[in-house]
């Protein structure tokens, strides 16, 4: 018999005109591949196909809004949403139940969206931005820094990790001060000048943080008194400057703010040489996903996170799988509809029992539908990213290279002015 079609809907933002994430270059290809192997699989999902119809968001949430509108009112029926970035995330899942959908977000980061009464049927492959938070104050820490800035623009992924941060901060004893932006920094960045912040922690999307890089170079907010943090899934290259964001900066002097700036992010390819269930490794999967790239990859939006979009497609077929075997037998799966109460609880009951080995590590969602991550830290050292090591949020265990370097040549700058006593 020809098998049933399974359909399902899906947002990528494969550019980003408001200056967000645009991680569906890489993302949009890896759910596709991924359909491409479940659809090959015999034994997950026998008798059925999956069909994605899928949108380009640019990251902005009105724009996925019509499209969540396309999804649910142009046949057919779909029975799940993938969703990438979180201003996109959040409004489709804060939706989304109405019409008693799952949604699951490859590529949502904002602490926000760990809110079950807000987002009741939200799983995300993605971690957390606050997973980043617990490493960050284990590094100053680390580095006997008793005061730091955070410097984040105005977008609620931002303003809700800030708000995380400083909390964890008070409880060590350790001062916050913070700014914020929206749009252009120059004003936030003069008041940081002006409060002599040293230690500066900067929550913002990349085309924000290459204007905050900028304007650092030239309110001198940058060299061997000053340490930046960034976030680290913006693409390596992330720094030069594109000739259509007419920055008032040089390829040169961005390399030079650039320089010696730590990042932070949670560890999202499996360096396992154990295959998981694609029956590919985390490295397989990588050099795979590379042939479909003409360019660098450290050039792709989204590569890194590709592979917690490829989990994405298998979670969900998994899910179906089980659905599928848990309904009554008069109920099938592809009966669903918008107001299917039985298929969408045990829809949801599966997608919270998800379980297996993912090319992005063990896949497997909290109460909150959060997934946890280890945390990798790189330094910038003559222009390329070098690991420094891992914190495990868990076990609040710090893996360390000693490989840091400071401008100084000596050691960690101090956080504030330090006035010497005669
Ligand atoms: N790592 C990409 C996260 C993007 C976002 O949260 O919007």
């Amino acid at each position: 018999a020809e098998p049933v079609t399974l359909h399902i809907g899906g947002t990528f933002p494969m550019e980003s005109g408001s200056g967000g994430w645009a991680g569906g270059e890489a993302c949009l290809p890896a759910v596709q591949m991924a359909l491409e192997d479940v659809n090959n699989r015999l034994d997950i999902l026998p008798g059925y196909v999956l069909n994605m119809t899928n949108h380009n968001s640019q990251c902005q949430p009105g724009l996925a809004m019509q499209q969540l509108y396309d999804f649910l009112y142009k046949p057919p029926t779909k029975l799940m949403l993938l969703t990438g970035c979180s201003p996109v995330t959040t409004v489709i899942a804060e939706a989304a139940p109405v019409w008693k959908l799952v949604v699951l977000s490859y590529g949502g980061s904002s602490p926000a969206l760990s809110n079950r009464n807000r987002f009741p049927t939200l799983f995300r492959t993605h971690p957390s931005a606050n997973m980043q938070n617990p490493t960050r104050i284990h590094i100053m820490e680390k580095f006997k820094w008793k005061r730091f800035t955070i410097l984040m623009s105005v977008e609620e992924v931002f303003v809700t990790t800030a708000k995380d941060l400083e909390a964890l901060a008070r409880k060590k004893g350790i001062r916050v001060d913070r700014q914020s932006f929206y749009g252009d920094p120059k004003d936030a960045m003069k008041t940081l000048q002006r409060q002599d912040a040293r230690i500066i922690v900067g929550l913002f999307y990349v085309t924000e943080a290459r204007k905050v890089l900028c304007q650092a170079y030239h309110h001198g907010l940058y060299g061997r008194r000053y340490v930046w943090f960034f976030i680290g899934w913006y693409a390596d290259t992330w720094y030069y400057p594109p000739p259509e964001e007419h920055l008032n900066c040089t390829a040169e002097q961005m390399a030079a703010a650039a320089e010696y700036h730590f990042t932070t992010e949670s560890v999202m390819l499996s360096r396992d040489n154990l295959p998981a269930i694609s029956d590919m490794t985390g490295m397989q999967f990588q050099e795979r996903l590379t042939r479909h790239f003409q360019k660098e990859t450290a050039n792709v939006g989204g590569f890194p996170e590709a592979p917690l979009a490829y989990d994405a497609v298998w979670a969900l077929a998994l899910a179906f799988n089980c659905t599928r075997n848990n309904l009554p037998s008069h109920i099938r799966l592809e009966n669903f509809s918008y107001d299917n109460k039985i298929i969408a609880d045990t829809l949801f009951q599966c997608v919270k029992n998800t379980s297996f080995r993912g090319v992005s590590g063990k896949v497997m969602f909290s109460d909150s539908g959060d997934r946890i991550a280890r945390t990798q830290i790189e330094q910038m050292q003559g222009g390329k990213y070098k690991i420094m090591g891992y914190y495990d949020t868990t076990s609040g265990d710090l893996e360390w290279y000693n490989k840091e370097q400071w401008l100084n040549g000596r050691g960690p700058p101090p956080d504030s002015t330090v006035i010497k006593k005669h």
